[in-house]
């Protein structure tokens, strides 16, 4: 790889630190020359990690500055669509963090203005696409072995949201990456959703801290997706595919089993960044590999406008306790 392109940072929290230092140290062919934040003395601590980059308090100046080539965005939810869409006013792709918008009407400004400019330069953090666990399941329902795919499923264990979440906070902050996964891996669409939870005792009746969710797919297959907010023990991603003659799951943790002293035992994984440490240096990697190559890949606007879609569908079923139908709007033909 000859050439390199500068990444602009918006944002240092935990996700935007955790990209910087990826495409620091990990990821070839990427130099961080920009980053912003209006905490400047953090913005100052991951520029000096990065070997000194040019500092902003604006998001925009910073996607306009001509040392910014490709931008991350890992700010607060409320701004990924604007900045999104400012970076595809300016020509410049961007991998934007998850969930694209905060809700459906917000998500297709951002597919309407990529369409508008004819061109995808969009890629949302939706970053299960990257992660060799989630592909190895993938690739073996795909080799068709099992016969065709009947059911997918998965599990999200969360060891705390710090606080009571709410039943949105849950869907759309941890569950919409289980919807793209069962989108993705399933190479289907979900029509109908259908919302379950157990609130937290002590909290209004709209906190959740267990949700099921049951799926229907276009194609006639089933889903069934749960997430624990609040397991206090841990993180665990499990995924299962099943086939007409035969199921494919990925382990639910990833270190060795250790046997000792009559017992029996494996480390757990404290949180996603440890979890999915290898994801997204992959899911950088791609990215960088993809302005180079000239042509956004990986999880598209449209992906991350329609996991919104489905989300909304299921917070509205949990609150209103019944099945509700997921209305896609046809696909753009830029979205293939
Ligand atoms: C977090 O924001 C993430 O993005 C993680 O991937 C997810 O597993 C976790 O539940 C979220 O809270």
């Amino acid at each position: 790889m000859s050439r390199t392109v500068k990444v602009g940072i918006i944002g240092t929290g935990g996700m935007g630190a955790r990209h910087a230092s990826n495409l620091t140290y990990l990821v070839a062919g990427a130099e961080v020359t920009a980053i912003m934040d209006v905490d400047l003395a953090r913005a100052e601590e991951i520029a000096a990690r990065c070997g000194g980059a040019q500092i902003y308090s604006d998001a925009e100046e910073l996607i306009a500055a001509p040392e910014v080539e490709g931008v991350v965005i890992a700010a607060p939810n409320r701004f990924h669509a604007g900045l999104t869409v400012a970076c595809i006013a300016a020509g410049k792709p961007v991998l934007c963090e998850k969930p694209l918008a905060t809700g459906g009407e917000e998500a297709s400004g951002v597919v309407d203005a990529e369409v508008r400019g004819g061109r995808r330069l969009v890629q949302v953090g939706l970053m299960r696409q990257f992660d060799p666990a989630h592909v190895a399941v993938k690739r073996v329902s795909d080799s068709g072995a099992q016969g065709k795919a009947l059911v997918f499923r998965s599990v999200h264990i969360n060891p705390s949201n710090g606080g009571a979440p709410s039943l949105g906070d849950v869907i759309t902050g941890s569950l919409i990456h289980d919807i793209h996964s069962a989108r993705w891996m399933m190479e289907d669409e979900i029509v109908r959703v259908h919302t379950s939870f157990i609130p937290f005792s002590s909290d209004p009746p709209d906190s959740a801290r267990y949700v099921m969710i049951q799926l229907e797919f276009a194609s006639g297959a089933l889903g069934g997706l749960e997430c624990n907010a609040d397991a206090g023990y841990g993180y665990e991603i499990q995924v299962s595919i099943t086939g007409e003659t035969g199921v494919v799951h990925s382990s639910p943790l990833q270190s060795p089993v250790v046997r000792h002293s009559n017992a029996s035992g494996q480390w757990v994984e404290e949180d996603w960044l440890q979890r999915f440490r290898e994801a997204y240096f992959i899911e950088g990697q791609a990215w960088v590999q993809s302005i180079l190559d000239g042509a956004a890949t990986g999880p598209s606007a449209w992906d991350g406008y329609v996991s919104i879609l489905v989300a909304d569908a299921c917070i509205l079923s949990g609150e209103q306790r019944q099945p509700v139908s997921v209305e896609l709007p046809e696909r753009p033909e830029l979205y293939g």
